[in-house]
């Protein structure tokens, strides 16, 4: 059966579903451009999430230190009766917390059913804020080339992504620039799979690459490199241009970590190659996360890189660009920033009384998980929507058992590339699981409120897009698939801002003090294996790893023979060592997911601090040390 996956992931694959007796198995569709017939170790895994022993099959409620099951009825009479009251006293006291557990149009409705009762919602996003944010300054829109014309261009420069860890479907499209003889430098500091995917890589010290943009412009200024023309079609020239001529290469250099020759070496290729740049989203999660992509993408632009095929920056497309959601209407609601919400919501007026959370496990992937517990524990109604007993349903003074992806029908997008994928229902939900679109509708009959809610299929076809050469809805649905791009290239006629001009960053900020304390970087990656915390209970049995240098300065006193613990100004985690002679020596990568429930949970290390964009959340500026 042709399906699709809903996860929060660019790919965005179209997939094969088939069943044969017990035996089930998912395969990427062949004919889908971007999937091309192979799927990713997340997906294999879904299928047993689908069976787990440990998934929620009925609503339960608080009671005592425990929960008891309650029947369908009585758990949306609670509901209904809690934010019925809040709502009658004043709407902003009921808080609603929706993130990617699984994307679509339906999961959209459901947000916006929320956001039309009046509450307060969350802004700012633990993902991709700070750097979409440095893209619409720079360019007035969030916009990139076609993805697979990455195979129009001669050198790909590639700022800290991990292609097979984070989206094996582009590690594809560099397997085959590859093979075209398209080089590929990236710039890492250290671990992953890096060395797979590239013909050089250069290290850098973590959350610095701002001062080797500008380092990379001063070396092209020199030789009299840079694009006059697309100079001439700037805006804050001259305090960019004061930036550039106020540090050396060799200080530049240092603060870095990367060496003249490499610095020389890059600047040669933006010279004279068709260069397409990408940006991993690791580089917006520092502190000065909007700074430093604001530097690159100033550098492909000033080099004359940027608007024509085989030269573009790419960091991300909006997923919902090509779907249509005018219909759904937009109303402006109270808010708190989600990357420090615990502080948000102690300082609320009015207070928060009532919280409703669905597709996010938010106290595990938002920063200070325990304190976020704690405040949560402390709102007089939690309920929470989700498949599985997560640190954020653990805070739930009632939790809704939800279907999960390929139990439902769905419509989605992609942050990558420009085709629409029809997620189809291939199994019916467990008794007792229902989706976060029927369960809204239900609440929204009790709470009668004017909000309409259209049947499942009306959404889709409402969101559906008119397309070049006509192709139907019913098409798109029975094909699986369809290319709804509007255009190949962005900004081959000038940026989007209304001047058509590119603006120029107009600060540099200095690195902070090295810390004695905490002398490590500790940098919480993705997992190959899962998205996000999207980890079964089953699967938790060992304590969580940590990857370091093992010619590191900082460990010389630690015994590995006895309990280490990673500790921060937060607190500890007892975890097990493994070492890797590439990374940077000042850096520690945990691959993040695990629960505080099962030993893990690495963001009760990390402090809730914002990046420079007042949106993001700057997890890799947490620094830590090892203690035995
Ligand atoms: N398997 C799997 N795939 C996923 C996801 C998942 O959970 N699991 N999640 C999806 C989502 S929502 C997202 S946002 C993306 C995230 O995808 P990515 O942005 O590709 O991945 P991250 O691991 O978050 O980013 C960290 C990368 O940035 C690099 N990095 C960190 N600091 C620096 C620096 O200062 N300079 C440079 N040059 N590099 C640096 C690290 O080496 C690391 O490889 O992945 C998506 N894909
Ligand atoms: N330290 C550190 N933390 C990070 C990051 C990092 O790099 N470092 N990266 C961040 C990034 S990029 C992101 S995008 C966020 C992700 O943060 P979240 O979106 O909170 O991530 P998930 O762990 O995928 O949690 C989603 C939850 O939704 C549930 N779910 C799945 N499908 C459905 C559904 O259909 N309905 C409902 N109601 N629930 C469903 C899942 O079971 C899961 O518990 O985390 C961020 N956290
Ligand atoms: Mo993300």
């Amino acid at each position: 059966m042709l399906t699709a996956c809903t996860k929060d992931c660019p790919d965005s694959c179209s997939l094969i579903i088939t069943k044969n007796h017990k035996n089930i198995k998912v395969m990427g569709n062949p004919e889908h451009p971007i999937t091309k017939g192979f799927t990713c170790a997340k997906i294999k895994k879904h299928i047993n999430r689908l069976k787990s022993p440990s998934r929620i099959l009925s609503p339960m409620l608080k009671s005592g230190k425990t929960f008891k099951k309650i029947s369908w009825d009585k758990a949306l009479d609670i509901c209904s009766e809690k934010i019925s009251t809040a709502l009658k006293d004043d709407p902003r006291k009921m808080l609603h917390i929706q993130d990617h557990g699984a994307r679509g149009v339906t999961k959209k409705v459901t947000d916006n059913f929320f956001t039309s009762l009046g509450c307060t919602k969350t802004h700012g996003s633990l993902c991709d804020t700070t750097g979409i944010q440095a893209c619409i300054d720079d360019f007035g829109a969030l916009d990139h080339n076609n993805i697979t014309d990455i195979l129009n261009s001669t050198y790909i420069v590639n700022f800290g992504k991990d292609f097979s860890s984070s989206s094996i479907h582009l590690s594809q499209i560099i397997r085959k620039a590859r093979e075209k003889n398209i080089h590929v430098t990236s710039i890492w500091p250290g671990g992953g799979d890096y060395d797979k995917y590239a013909d050089k890589l250069i290290r850098i010290n973590p959350g610095t690459d701002r001062f080797l943009g500008i380092a990379i412009i001063k070396c092209l200024l020199e030789n009299n490199n840079l694009d006059q023309s697309y100079i001439d079609r700037c805006t804050g020239k001259d305090k960019y241009f004061d930036l550039v001529n106020q540090s050396s290469v060799t200080f530049l250099s240092e603060q870095c970590g990367v060496s003249v020759e490499n610095i020389k070496f890059l600047a040669g290729i933006y010279a004279k190659d068709k260069v397409s740049t990408i940006l991993g989203w690791g580089i917006q999660r520092h502190l000065t996360g909007m700074e430093t992509v604001r530097h690159i993408n100033a550098l492909s632009w000033l080099s004359g890189n940027v608007g024509y095929t085989g030269a573009g920056v790419y960091f991300s497309i909006s997923s919902i660009r090509n779907l249509e959601f005018d219909w759904i209407g937009y109303k402006p609601c109270h808010s708190l920033l989600l990357p420090v919400l615990a502080d948000e919501i102690e300082q609320c007026h009015p207070k928060i009384k009532t919280v409703w959370i669905n597709c996010s496990n938010v106290v595990n992937q938002a920063p200070d998980s325990k304190r976020l517990f704690k405040t949560l524990k402390n709102i007089e109604f939690t309920i929470v929507v989700d498949a599985f007993m997560t640190d954020t349903a653990a805070t739930a003074d009632l939790i809704l058992p939800c279907a999960l992806m390929w139990e439902e029908d769905d419509v989605m997008g992609s942050c990558m590339h420009d085709y629409l994928q029809y997620a189809k229902k291939v199994f019916t939900p467990p008794k007792g699981c229902r989706s976060d679109f029927s369960i809204a509708k239900e609440l929204n009959q009790r709470l009668n409120t004017p909000f309409s809610f259209p049947k499942r299929e009306e959404c889709f076809r409402l969101s559906f897009p008119e397309l070049d050469g006509g192709v139907s809805f019913d098409t798109f649905q029975e094909k699986g698939f369809v290319f709804a791009g509007k255009k190949e290239i962005a900004f081959g006629n000038g940026t989007e801002h209304e001047s058509g001009l590119f603006s120029l960053v107009n600060t540099l900020t200095s690195e902070p003090e090295k810390n004695p304390i905490f002398p490590i970087r500790l940098l919480s990656l993705i997992n190959k294996d899962y998205n996000h915390s999207q980890i079964m209970p089953e699967e938790q049995t060992d304590l969580p790893v940590i990857t370091i240098n093992p010619a590191s300065l900082h460990i010389k006193k630690i015994d590995f023979n006895k309990k280490t613990f990673l500790v921060s100004s937060l607190g500890q985690l007892e975890v097990k060592t493994k070492f890797d002679k590439n990374l940077h020596p000042d850096i520690i990568i945990y691959r993040k997911g695990d629960w505080m429930r099962y030993k893990g949970g690495i963001n009760a290390l990390i402090e809730a601090r914002l990046t420079d964009s007042g949106t993001g959340a700057a997890y890799y500026a947490q620094q830590v040390r090892l203690e035995n």
